[in-house]
């Protein structure tokens, strides 16, 4: 009988994950793989995110979910080139099932690619699917105690996007706690502090993706380029 194990399976993801790195490379699109709990404000971020930045870059998304194909309407009606994974009750993405979503997209078009992993903020964390930049996004409706809990997305990510300021009023979510524990986990990062109903701070978020599609701000994998 031949048992695979956990390490076999991530060192599998890990081949498959320089492949698509190396295409997208190729194709000169930088990829952002994008991590929160289910709810957090993904796909609501990604609608604002296609809105403020159309003209400026050519956005692609590839949107992972376990059954439905929602978020991928939604972010479409943005005016967004769109490919849904879904991948039937798994908890994360794969770099093969992004190789796979990757022969509906035109990378050549494109200068960004949002990956938007299934919610989660565990699994999704262990699979490299060959982004150039983990983005972990971390809702004020989840509790400030978040990164202490699950602090292996906040020290991978380059930035931090907290979302739903517009209702903090409303949580007992401790910002400045929050902020000092993101600091102490991974002092180097960007963090943003948003809002996608009042748009606060997401001029902020487009202008650090500006950059970074341009390789002037840092990325987990943008040195391999
Ligand atoms: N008040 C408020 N609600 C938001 C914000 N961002 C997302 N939501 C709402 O939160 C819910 C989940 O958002 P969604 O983008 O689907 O989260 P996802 O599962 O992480 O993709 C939806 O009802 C959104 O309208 C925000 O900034 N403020
Ligand atoms: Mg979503």
């Amino acid at each position: 009988m031949k048992v695979i194990v956990g390490k076999d399976l991530l060192s599998a993801n890990a081949g498959q994950a320089g492949e698509n790195r190396v295409l997208f490379n190729n194709n000169r699109v930088t990829v952002i793989n994008l991590i929160s709990a289910p709810g957090s404000g993904k796909t609501a971020l990604l609608e604002k995110t296609a809105e403020l930045l159309r003209g400026k870059l050519k956005l692609g998304v590839v949107v992972g979910d376990l059954y439905t194909t929602r978020d991928a309407e939604r972010i479409e009606r943005a005016g967004v080139t769109v490919v849904q994974i879904n991948t039937e009750g798994v908890c994360h993405l794969t770099a093969d099932m992004v190789a796979r979503a990757l022969q509906e997209v035109s990378l050549d078009q494109l200068n960004l690619l949002f990956i938007e992993n299934v919610g989660n903020l565990v699994c999704p964390v262990s699979f490299d699917l060959g982004e150039h930049a983990k983005v972990a996004l971390l809702s004020v409706t989840e509790g400030s105690d978040k990164p202490a809990k699950y602090p292996g997305i906040f020290r991978e990510a380059v930035a931090t996007v907290i979302s739903k300021v517009d209702l903090l009023p409303y949580t007992d979510f401790d910002l400045p706690a929050c902020l000092e524990e993101i600091q102490k986990i991974n002092s180097d990062q960007q963090v943003f502090i948003t809002s996608a109903r009042t748009g606060q701070d997401l001029s902020h978020w487009c202008a650090w993706l500006e950059q970074l599609a341009a390789g002037k701000a840092k990325g987990n994998n943008l040195a391999s380029r």
